[in-house]
């Protein structure tokens, strides 16, 4: 007798093409490549809310809590299932970090090979661990981000590789799941959905996603020719309105042009020439939203506030959307009342270095009761 025969398997969680199918350029013969990404939960703020005096609600989408600790997980189980759909052997991409770590786990899950093309010394040391853990080929620039973008475009015209980058539209098709989750979470739209716009492929994901469960065509797809297939069961009455934060020396969404030199502390989003453009300024445009920007030093408060007051850890790039959130909730540009969604991208345990370079270092004393019971008294203020 099988061992497991009295388990009931078909409420099993199975990724989000088995949940989505029905919204997914997916057929019967599609082989399905998962880790059972998706079905992340979205977790309610109640002490910054308070903290910041507003009566508003604020939900974390955390992303993190993919298996490979990303967003890019919904993209990646889309884009190697197809991928191995048609036959590839190999796919390549170019990375900040996370994109190599979620292409080199499903690779391995697929057993095809995977090229990931890095910035050196620019990319977060979870990051990179993972890449080479997953036994893909690393292979670091002296360049940054674009050039390996633009590199990847120039080696897939010639080598048998599939490019798993957000240009691939199977990507944007898996990443806007997302949007149904929150909307069977909520019931319907929230009025704000913030997130961090590196590469911009994931905001115009998000506004695909909203837009079909809406029953509306949108600008951001780049995969129907205007002929959603979706556009029926309708999971919700409205959209949300899309904003946007980007790190400030990294900007070319607020500068209005590429940018050549990006740098910021969130390597994530150190992106100075976005491939989804044309992609995301539809998002901003259709849903009444906008594009805003953060200091570096805006993105760490806002990454060490949400881990100190909500026990939530996000990587640096994901705190653009809290500490950008925050900055218009006192502004006064997001009202009180409102419903905010943050997609929270990445987790912090992604990005070990900086979390400790900006925290309170341990205190060292003896292995001696005494010692530790002065460090206590002193922070119980007895
Ligand atoms: C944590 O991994 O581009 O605007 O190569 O890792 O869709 O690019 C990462 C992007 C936000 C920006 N937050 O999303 C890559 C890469 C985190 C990220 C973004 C990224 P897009």
């Amino acid at each position: 007798m099988n061992m497991t025969s009295h388990l009931n398997m078909t409420s099993h969680y199975r990724g989000l093409i088995e949940r989505y199918r029905d919204r997914l350029p997916v057929s019967s013969d599609t082989p399905v490549v998962t880790l059972n990404e998706g079905n992340t939960p979205l977790i309610e703020l109640f002490n910054l809310p308070n903290l910041l005096r507003k009566n508003v609600r604020i939900l974390c989408k955390f992303e993190g809590l993919n298996p490979t600790g990303s967003f890019k997980d919904r993209g990646m189980t889309m884009a190697v299932s197809k991928a191995v759909e048609g036959g590839s052997k190999a796919i390549i991409c170019a990375s900040t970090g996370n994109t190599s770590a979620a292409a080199a786990a499903y690779a391995a899950r697929a057993n095809i090979r995977c090229f990931v093309l890095i910035p050196e010394g620019k990319i977060a040391l979870g990051k990179l661990s993972q890449a080479m853990m997953h036994g893909s080929v690393v292979i670091q620039i002296r360049g940054n981000f674009d050039d390996g973008m633009r590199l990847v475009q120039e080696l897939a015209e010639t080598m048998p590789l599939d490019i798993v980058n957000s240009i691939n539209p199977y990507r944007l098709q898996g990443q806007k799941t997302i949007a149904f989750e929150v909307l069977e979470a909520l019931g319907d739209a929230p009025d704000y959905h913030a997130l961090p716009v590196g590469n911009a492929g994931n905001i115009s994901a998000h506004w695909i996603g909203y837009s079909e469960a809406a029953g509306m065509a949108c600008g951001s797809c780049n995969h129907c020719d205007g002929k959603c297939p979706y556009l029926e069961n309708k999971l919700a009455t409205r959209r949300p309105i899309m904003v946007g934060y980007q790190a400030s020396g990294a900007a070319p969404f607020l500068r209005g042009h590429m940018v050549d030199d990006p740098e910021t502390v969130a390597t994530a989003i150190r992106i100075g020439h976005p491939v989804s453009w044309d992609l995301a300024w539809a998002a901003k445009n259709e849903s009444g939203g906008w594009f805003d920007e953060c200091t570096d030093e805006e993105i760490l408060r806002g990454q060490k506030l949400l881990a100190e007051t909500e026990g939530i850890f996000c990587e640096p790039a994901s705190a653009a959307s809290i500490a950008g959130v925050c900055k218009d909730l006192e502004l006064g540009v997001i009202g009180e009342g409102s419903t905010i969604v943050c997609t929270l991208t990445g987790h912090g345990l992604k990005d070990p270095d900086t979390a400790i370079e900006q925290s309170t270092k341990p205190v060292v004393v003896d292995a001696k009761r005494a010692a530790i019971e002065g460090v206590i008294a002193k922070h119980l203020g007895g």
